[in-house]
């Protein structure tokens, strides 16, 4: 990344800050969870036994493997695996072993909002898979669908994992798939995670894990204002909490303030005051269902041609054709 881009990262950043924390209700965008200590935060998210996501993804991908890389390139022409947001590849190593071992000729493209991330990963795959093409980008989702069209001109298989387009609000969601429809060929797919509904306590347990490693996670978006703008936020003094709404299906989390208090963002030349028990709103965490997925999917343009789940049906991955 040039000094220039980084830059503009670093003003989008003030910038958001600014406007959330100014807003009433206030809200910071889970996107600035990542930096090189909310990577590892997150990476230990994804061990923690609350967390059963990752381990769902990785089962469906252990029991579907054949089926899922059939589904990408059945008569092995060739192909372009981009995987948006693919921060520590684990569960994609599962598919890139597998595509090598039954000789398909790929490509991959792993991309990441975090140059920690993205760096790590390339390294890592040169080491554990070095018969494998990788080329590493760095970038943030919205903004990096505009260079997917120029990749190459085989067909391009487009993985989201993780259940990360669970970030975004449905209206986003679709705004996202529709960009994604509008860089693909009639022939590319995207395969992409959904996590499922489920029994309420399973879902906040999730969010809310026994060792606090997600209010540590949560929490490192105040740090990392006190770290890149000068911040004066004590995060003690805010405690984490988590909401799920089993009719919407959407989990919520917040930073709630303990106490009245007034926060001084240095670079922003900006006084945040809070009222005792104010809240931040940092993320939502959608869960879905087959007629949400088929819906989303329709408003962008899409039709499901398959599907995947692991054993307990905590999870689902779809692939997606124009
Ligand atoms: C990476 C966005 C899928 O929402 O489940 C984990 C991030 N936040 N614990 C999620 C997260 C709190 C995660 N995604």
């Amino acid at each position: 990344m040039s000094s220039k881009d980084q830059s503009v990262l670093m003003c989008t950043f003030g910038k958001e800050v600014h406007e959330g924390l100014t807003s009433f209700p206030k809200y910071l965008s889970s996107k600035y969870f990542y930096d090189e200590v909310g990577d590892k935060l997150f990476q230990k998210i994804m061990e923690l036994p609350e967390y059963y996501l990752t381990n769902a993804e990785y089962d469906i991908f252990k029991l579907h493997k054949t089926n899922i890389l059939k589904s990408f390139d059945p008569s092995k022409k060739g192909f372009d695996l981009i995987e948006l947001g693919a921060g520590d590849g684990k569960k994609t190593k599962v598919l890139l072993k597998e595509l090598l071992k039954e000789n398909y000729d790929v490509t991959y493209h792993p991309i990441d909002i975090s140059k920690h991330a993205v760096d790590g990963l390339v390294e890592n795959l040169s080491l554990e898979i070095p018969e494998l093409q990788v080329k590493g980008q760095i970038g943030e989702y919205f903004e990096v669908l505009d260079r997917l069209k120029h990749i190459s001109s085989r067909k391009k298989v487009i993985m989201v994992l993780g259940s990360n387009i669970g970030n975004l609000l449905h209206p986003r969601a679709i705004q996202f798939l529709k960009k994604l429809n509008a860089v693909m060929n009639a022939d590319d797919e995207v395969f992409i995670g959904f996590d499922q509904k489920k029994h309420p306590q399973k879902v906040l347990d999730a969010y809310n894990d026994q060792t606090g490693v997600t209010a540590a996670f949560n929490k490192n978006v105040l740090t990392r204002i006190n770290k890149e703008l000068g911040g004066h936020f004590d995060v003690d003094a805010f405690i984490h909490w988590e909401v799920y709404d089993p009719e919407s299906g959407t989990a919520k989390s917040y930073l709630v303030s303990k106490k009245k208090q007034t926060v001084d963002i240095d670079c922003l030349e900006l006084q945040v005051h809070f009222e005792a028990w104010e809240s931040i709103h940092t993320e939502i965490s959608q869960k879905y269902d087959d007629d949400t997925v088929k819906w989303l999917a329709k408003e962008s343009g899409f039709v499901i041609t398959n599907d995947f789940t692991d054993e307990n049906e905590y999870y689902k991955n779809y692939v997606f054709k124009k």
